[in-house]
């Protein structure tokens, strides 16, 4: 099927789902200048592997050189801007769709684009929280101080540990909540989008099978292969910030006849 055939039957289906979910990775946040996860360990963190960099070993090892990781993610955060894919996720949700994101991104971008429905699989490096566990992670919502030191985390206020970032490292469990949410809406709905994901991860990468299982048709949209492409109903071999504004653009009218 030719290519602008497999864009139109992907956006009926968008257009005639009942509940959407859009599973998003670090490729949909790419086209906004944020290097993807696996890319954000190239350059000066090259030489660390994500076990040393994001996991609570690797910071309790040596916590400056974990939070300025970090620090500098969030700074090149605050100056990015949502791109044309998480606007037009942010869209859909505003034209009337139910439609649930569920990102394993901790980069905001889908809330900044007006997304509301939410599910932050692996948290949000805008928020700290207390290595020891006593605070709660909303304690330290963006605006605080804590973020004024990019060199080492700064103490708890409440019991003086390092401050780390609000995120689930590896080894660690999802925010349990959440993942029950996320999961629920993958049983739920009738179409699931999966953007700029390498599916490496779980037990994230589990939810486009469990949707796929219960009877959803499961979208990829990726310039690369992924191992979810084989039992896909549709893979939209591209970047997200140019398919993504395609699935929701009305045909061009057809002129005369039928
Ligand atoms: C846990 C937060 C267990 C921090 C991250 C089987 C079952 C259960 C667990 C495991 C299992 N096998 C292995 C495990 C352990 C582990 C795991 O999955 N390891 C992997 C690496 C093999 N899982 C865990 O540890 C999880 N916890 O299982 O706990 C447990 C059980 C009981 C009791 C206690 C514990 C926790 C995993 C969470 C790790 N945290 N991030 C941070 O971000 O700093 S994961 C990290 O990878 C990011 O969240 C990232 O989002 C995520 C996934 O990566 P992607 O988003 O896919 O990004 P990536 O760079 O890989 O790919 C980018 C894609 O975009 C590519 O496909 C590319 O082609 C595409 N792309 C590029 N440009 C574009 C594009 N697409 C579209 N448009 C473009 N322009
Ligand atoms: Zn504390």
């Amino acid at each position: 099927m030719k290519r602008g055939d497999e864009l139109a039957e992907v956006r009926d289906w968008v257009r005639a789902a009942r509940r959407l979910v859009v599973f998003t990775g670090a490729g949909v946040s790419a086209e906004s200048g944020i290097p993807t996860f696996r890319d954000a360990l190239t350059g000066l963190w090259a030489r660390f592997d994500p076990e040393r960099l994001a996991s609570e070993a690797g910071f309790r090892a040596d916590p400056a050189l974990v939070w300025r990781w970090y620090a500098e993610r969030r700074a090149a955060i605050g100056q990015a801007q949502p791109n044309a894919a998480h606007r037009a996720i942010a869209e859909l949700e505003a034209r009337g769709a139910h439609v649930a994101v569920v990102t394993q991104n901790v980069d905001n971008l889908h809330r900044r684009a007006g997304s509301r429905e939410v599910l932050e699989l692996h948290g949000n490096i805008l928020r700290a929280r207390c290595l020891e566990g006593c605070g709660d992670p909303d304690r330290f919502a963006p605006g605080s101080d804590w973020r004024a030191d990019p060199r080492e985390p700064p103490p708890c206020p409440r019991c003086g540990a390092p401050l780390r970032p609000d995120v689930v490292w590896v080894g660690e469990l999802l925010p349990q909540a959440v993942f029950a949410r996320a999961e629920h809406e993958a049983l739920g709905c009738d179409l699931m989008l999966v953007v700029g994901t390498s599916a490496l991860v779980y037990p994230a990468a589990d939810l486009p099978a469990l949707a796929r299982d219960a009877g959803a048709r499961v979208v990829v949209v990726n310039p690369e292969e992924t191992p979810l492409d084989a039992r896909a109903a549709r893979v939209l071999r591209g970047k997200a910030a140019t398919i993504l504004p395609r699935l929701l653009d009305e045909l061009p009218e057809r002129t005369g006849g039928a």
